[in-house]
């Protein structure tokens, strides 16, 4: 029996109790005398804390305790940056889990209340009595690097945490021999990742046994485990990490908070279990944010069209402290990205990374590859106008061609594979580009505003290698484990490493094993998020479970097989060198009805009775899979939009993908990832924005001021896909959990100025609400365009 599973539309395992509303959050965990906790977060952005009283709160009836950053010096090391980028001349300031005598952003924790349930400890925090001594403040990069800025940390000189730097190719040459330059300078929007579960952490410290179980909604448990330990001594053979069911993190559930040390050692110290759910406005100011570039890009091209060079420089705003990843984000991930998908001769990049008194900014959905595809893809855009070509075709002109992979790019990154001619065409064809560009005549004949605009992405995801993040002056490796354990009756249970939280990996994963061992779909359990149960795994980022995580099943399920070759070789009475194996049975080559199935197999190996000498028993795989490389999916997005010249407002009247990550596994679901992440870039370009005051305070600090997109704003999506296979893994398989985001931002903004060219508009920073858009046509008409 071939099931062919994988490459089928197999509906999500997880879904049924997700949708009976019996998936099982870190908020449903209960122990036995489980008391709560509340923090109090600092309303300043920056202030000294002149001094404390906790003595009214301490005194309410139901309080158990208050603490103060005070109670956690020497206890709690500074929370980690698990990143040194090397000549950078980075400077990580320390960072506490609470505040102790200053604060440095709105949300940064000051005290907190163990209570025994959430109303007390919220109402004892308004009976603490902070004493601030307000100073001045700055949020914005370019403002925060100016001499006489107020400083975040006093030794940091300019507020500037690093400058990174990458330079291939004859830059300078390449803008002398320019025939045209475009220039541009470009806002990528501070972003509030929006988890549908907020963060929450469980912490129950087991006085007899010594253990610590967190229960923790993240995306990498071991990673937490690890990080957690370093900064608070505690064993980490005694700290059992849970990531239930999580909700959503988009990133934003990679990394090490403070409520994770400081919920773990309240909790020691206390003898009790304690649990924190993060409300909506603290997941505001106290999750990390994305994106926030301030950016001048030039490109140098002929006249026919031909690229010749880009520098770029780019102000990053990292937020107060560096987060666990922060540093990475506006560097490694989105410098060697801004070849895209064109033969680049020469590349300039100068990273400014720059601390403000606002929230940490770290990865979120993209990380890095949106800010460097919206760069490059509004450039060529621009390019086009200024040439008077057609956008599809200096695309065209330039895009690396398919033969020429694998090819080492001006970003430095060797691609592994692309036909990204291919992919435009099937995209034209399937998204109708001529008579979209048709219908645009007929509307703008009959004064009205139509705009299609292209992107062509690249990304760079299925992260790994280990070797690649030791390089990049990250301190973790990017392999990822898979156990494959056959049970005597032929059930088989999968562990991985990855930690997914709504992509469905444990429907694909288990596509990929029940495929590769040729039994029941049903017969399938894919485990993971509990550290006492999985060997040590780097977690869910950077599209990489299917890549990474579903190549250490799969080769798990491989050396399962070639066991179960030797016990069928016996049980046959053949040479293990005839047995072949094809769906679900091992046979005799040649003689197939001289065959044993899976299920045999299986029992035999735990029977042990009829058995190989020497061979052991049992059957079970551990493989630590750590890939040679990156996959660089690539794809075609067009939207199209209409803008109402009188208010200024932007309707989408389309969107189309069409994706390239290689060999797909379950369609449904990886149209499914397309369609979030679309959903998320769309949002970018017309609505989402976090606003800060000049005193650093958030104006967007709740889904009132935050405009997350609803279902009725978009239209349907079409999306489709062309295939072309990675060599990087054996599944041939690439990323797609962040394509969608990184794909549609550019392909919107495209079709906004391309509605607007009437009005001789070039550029409108996102995102596009309607007020900027009308005030940018009430220029352009005074201007006399
Ligand atoms: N898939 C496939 N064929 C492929 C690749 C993927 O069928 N060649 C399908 C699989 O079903 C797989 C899913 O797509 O389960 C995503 O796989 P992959 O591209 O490997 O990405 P990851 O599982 O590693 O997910 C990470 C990625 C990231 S980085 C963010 S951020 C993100 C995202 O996925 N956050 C999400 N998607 C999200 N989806 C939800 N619902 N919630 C989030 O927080």
């Amino acid at each position: 029996m071939v099931t062919q599973l994988i490459g089928s539309a197999v509906k999500r395992k997880e879904d049924p109790r997700m949708i009976t509303g019996r998936g099982r959050y870190v908020d449903d965990v209960q122990p036995l005398n489980l008391h709560y906790v509340a923090f109090l977060r600092s309303p300043h952005a920056h202030a000294r804390i002149r001094g404390i009283d906790t003595s009214k709160a301490a005194a309410l009836p139901g309080v158990v305790k208050v603490y103060t950053g005070k109670d956690f010096e020497g206890k709690i090391g500074s929370l980690p940056c698990g990143v040194n980028l090397p000549n950078s001349n980075q400077k990580t300031p320390n960072h506490p889990a609470m505040a102790v005598d200053r604060v440095r952003y709105v949300g940064e924790i000051v005290a907190a209340v163990v209570a025994k349930d959430r109303a007390t400890a919220k109402d004892a925090l308004e009976l603490i009595e902070v004493h601030y001594e307000p100073l001045p403040a700055v949020a914005d990069a370019r403002k925060a690097v100016q001499p006489g800025a107020p400083l975040v940390h006093d030794d940091i000189e300019n507020n500037t945490a690093f400058v990174w730097n990458l330079q291939t190719g004859e830059v300078e040459q390449a803008f002398r021999d320019a025939e045209v330059v475009v220039r541009q300078e470009l806002v990528n929007q501070r972003l509030i990742p929006n988890a549908m579960e907020p963060r929450a952490v469980v912490a129950n410290f087991d006085t007899a046994s010594g253990e610590l179980t967190l229960w923790d909604t993240d995306q990498n448990p071991h990673l937490i485990r690890l990080l957690l330990c370093l900064i608070t001594g505690l064993p980490e053979h005694k700290v059992r990490v849970i990531a239930p069911d999580v909700g959503g993190g988009f990133g934003s559930k990679i990394y090490l908070y403070a409520e994770q040390p400081l919920l773990a050692l309240m909790s020691k110290e206390l003898g009790l279990p304690l649990k924190w759910t993060e409300e909506r406005r603290e997941n505001y100011v106290g999750t990390t944010h994305g994106r926030d570039h301030y950016t001048t890009a030039e490109m140098a091209f002929k006249r026919d069209g031909t690229l010749l060079g880009l520098r770029v420089e780019t102000y990053a705003n990292l937020g107060a402290y560096l987060s666990t990843f922060g540093p990475l984000i506006p560097t490694f991930l989105y410098g060697p990205l801004l070849s895209g998908v064109y033969k680049l001769p020469a590349l300039s990049v100068r990273t400014y990374g720059v601390l403000t008194h606002t929230t940490p900014v770290d990865a979120y959905r993209g990380a890095g590859r949106p800010e460097a595809c919206y760069l490059v893809e509004r450039m060529m855009d621009l390019a086009a106008l200024e040439l008077g070509m057609d956008p599809a075709e200096i695309r065209r002109k330039n895009f690396i061609p398919a033969t020429a992979f694998p090819v080492t790019t001006a970003g430095t990154l060797t691609y592994d594979s692309g036909n990204y001619e291919a992919n435009l065409d099937a995209a034209l064809e399937k998204f109708g580009y001529r008579s979209w560009r048709e219908e645009q005549e007929r509307a703008r004949a009959q004064g009205r505003y139509i705009g299609i605009g292209l992107a062509c992405y690249v990304e760079a995801c299925g992260i790994g290698p280990s070797k690649a993040a030791g390089q990049m002056g990250a301190g973790a490796g990017l392999w990822e484990s898979g156990v494959v354990r056959v049970h005597p009756t032929g059930k088989v249970s999968v562990f991985t490493g990855t930690s997914p939280h709504g992509q469905g990996g444990e429907t694909a994963l288990a596509q990929i094993a029940a495929d590769t061992l040729g039994v029941p779909f049903e017969d399938v359990e894919v485990i993971h998020g509990d550290t006492a149960s999985i060997p040590f795994g780097l977690g869910t980022y950077g599209s990489r479970t299917i890549a990474v995580g579903g190549t250490a099943v799969y080769l798990s399920c491989l050396k399962v097989i070639e066991k179960g070759k030797k016990i069928a070789a016996h049980l046959l009475e053949a040479a293990e060198s005839d047995i072949e194996f094809e769906g679900g049975k091992f046979y005799v080559k040649g003689t197939p009805e001289k065959a044993v199935t899976f299920q045999g197999v299986a029992l035999q190996a735990f029977l042990a009775h009829n058995y190989p000498p020497g061979l052991e028993p049992g059957l079970e795989a551990l493989t630590f899979f750590d890939p040679p490389n990156l996959t660089f999916p690539a794809g075609t997005y067009m939207a199209v939009t209409e803008v109402d010249a009188e208010t200024g407002k932007v309707d989408l009247l389309a969107f189309y993908a069409m994706d390239d990550c290689g060999r797909v596994i379950n369609p449904l679901l990886a149209a499914g990832q397309v369609h979030g992440g679309v959903a998320q870039g769309i949002a970018q370009a017309l609505w989402e924005e976090a606003v800060y005051d000049d005193s650093a305070q958030l104006l967007t600090g709740s889904m009132m001021d935050y405009a997350v997109p609803k279902a009725s704003q978009l239209p349907p999506f079409v999306t489709d896909h062309t295939v072309t296979p990675t060599p990087t893994n054996p599944l041939g398989a690439k990323g797609i959990g962040e394509a969608g985001t990184i794909g549609a931002t550019p392909a919107v903004v495209n079709a906004v100025m391309d509605a607007l060219k009437p009005f001789g508009i070039r550029h409108i920073d996102m995102p596009l609400k309607p007020e900027k858009v009308w005030r940018a046509i009430q220029a352009a008409k005074q201007a006399g365009r």
